[in-house]
């Protein structure tokens, strides 16, 4: 028996990286909006220098009071972001590198432009077509937001009605209702959907009738809800009575799934406003007893911890309804990504989405797919080159049809399964 020649193996693995480079993606997970929100979708050089992201790494580099950042406009602020992690330091982060991704393949070289320069060149702009050139540079076939009628800024846009951008789909953001249920109660109270914070028949009918309003509002595809380390499902607290009696009978009604992103601890240092969000290990039982407890509803997972990837894998091999997604946020590091990346394909096979860009300012889905494309198809032509090695050459429609699993089809199959 022959072994399969080290040239036919680097094609396969070129040819897969070559697939995975150009696959339309659908990006399952972000904070953009519909170009119809107007101010609310973020975009431009400032914008990409505030991202939370970097304010935290700046705030390592700079010496000021927080409060005299935040006294700041948003270019004082982006210039001193600038200043402190790209002219006074090697810009090696993944945030500030993203930022230099983005700018080189919108074919700008940032050693050759100053930030007012920058500013000039992103002014010329109009938002329609720039949405379309980034959205054109991510390859993405479409972008679900996260959208929540708790949001002062976002609710009125809804109630105002607008007409669609096919490319933007909604998902509803429930976390008040789930995590600060008595101030969720008063809203939903003025609303006239309760009458009182008190878990009873009726507050709970009500609130179903607030989900089902406003996911028919925005045509949600799923329910969404970011939750601390500390969650426990069962458990006394209302968080567990309000998912038994309000968010999973809607879901099953109305045949959405249920998206918990179990992990981040809020606030850790308040003075860094956004960025001041912190993280922990979560108890994942808590979702093995859900999806256990509840096998009419389906669920969507991430989890922020890097300790916790493993048993995510294992408790999705055990209920198929389970889908697990996305690097979430700290775990959205190269390293990570890459880990992340091959433990879910050793255990799950293609039964999962790798990648969510959680963008919250459009431009960034031009680094964060261009970084996630180069680590998902690296991992995946070794895989292929393993299964080569073993005797299955997989053809360029198999490589097609799985990468396309991954891109999204596997998030939509299983969100109509
Ligand atoms: O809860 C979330 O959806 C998080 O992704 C955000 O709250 C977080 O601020 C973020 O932008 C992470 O990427
Ligand atoms: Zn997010």
């Amino acid at each position: 028996m022959t072994l399969p020649a080290d040239s036919r193996l680097d094609d396969l693995a070129a040819r897969v990286e070559r697939i995975v480079a150009s696959a339309p993606v659908l990006d399952i997970h972000t904070h953009l909006y519909d170009p119809a929100f107007g101010p609310l979708l973020l975009w431009g050089i400032d914008d990409l220098l505030v991202y939370h992201y970097l304010v935290a790494e700046a705030f390592r580099q700079l010496r000021e009071p927080y409060e005299d950042f935040w006294r700041l406009d948003k270019s004082a602020q982006a210039d001193r972001v600038w200043d402190a992690l790209f002219v006074r330091n090697s810009p090696v982060s993944e945030s500030c590198r993203g930022v230099l991704t983005t700018l080189h393949r919108l074919g700008i070289d940032p050693r050759r432009h100053d930030l007012p320069s920058l500013r000039k060149w992103f002014a010329a702009w109009k938002t329609p077509d720039y949405v379309d050139r980034c959205l054109n540079l991510a390859n993405l076939r479409g972008i679900l937001m996260t959208n929540s009628p708790f949001d002062d800024e976002e609710r009125p846009v809804w109630e105002g009605g607008f007409t669609r951008d096919t490319r933007f789909q909604a998902a509803l953001r429930i976390d008040p209702l789930l995590v600060a249920w008595p101030d969720a109660a008063a809203r939903l109270a003025q609303w006239g959907y309760v009458s009182s914070a008190d878990l009873n028949q009726a507050n709970f009918d009500g609130a179903r009738r607030f989900l089902a309003d406003w996911a028919r509002k925005i045509s949600a595809r799923y329910v969404m809800v970011s939750l601390p380390p500390s969650f426990r499902y069962p458990d006394t607290s209302p968080t567990t009575r309000l998912i038994d009696e309000v968010v999973l009978p809607f879901c099953r009604e109305h045949g959405l799934p249920f998206a918990l992103m179990p992990g981040v601890k809020r606030a850790v240092n308040p003075a860094l406003r956004l960025a001041g969000d912190g993280m922990g290990r979560s108890d994942l039982s808590a979702l093995e007893n859900l999806c256990s407890a509840n096998p009419a509803n389906r669920f969507l997972a991430t989890v922020l911890s890097r300790e916790n990837q493993h048993e995510l894998c294992v408790v999705a091999r055990k209920f198929r309804n389970l889908h697990i997604f996305g690097c979430w946020w700290f775990t959205n590091i190269p390293l990570v990504i890459d880990e992340m990346t091959r433990l879910r394909l050793e255990l799950l096979g293609l039964s999962f989405t790798p990648q969510h860009s959680d963008a919250r300012v459009l431009d960034q889905v031009i680094y964060k797919w261009d970084h996630n494309r180069r680590i998902i198809g690296s991992v995946l032509a070794e895989k292929y080159v393993d299964l080569a090695r073993s005797g299955w050459w997989v053809t360029e429609d198999e490589i097609r049809r799985d990468v396309s699993a991954l891109f999204g089809g596997a998030f939509e199959s299983f969100c109509q399964s």
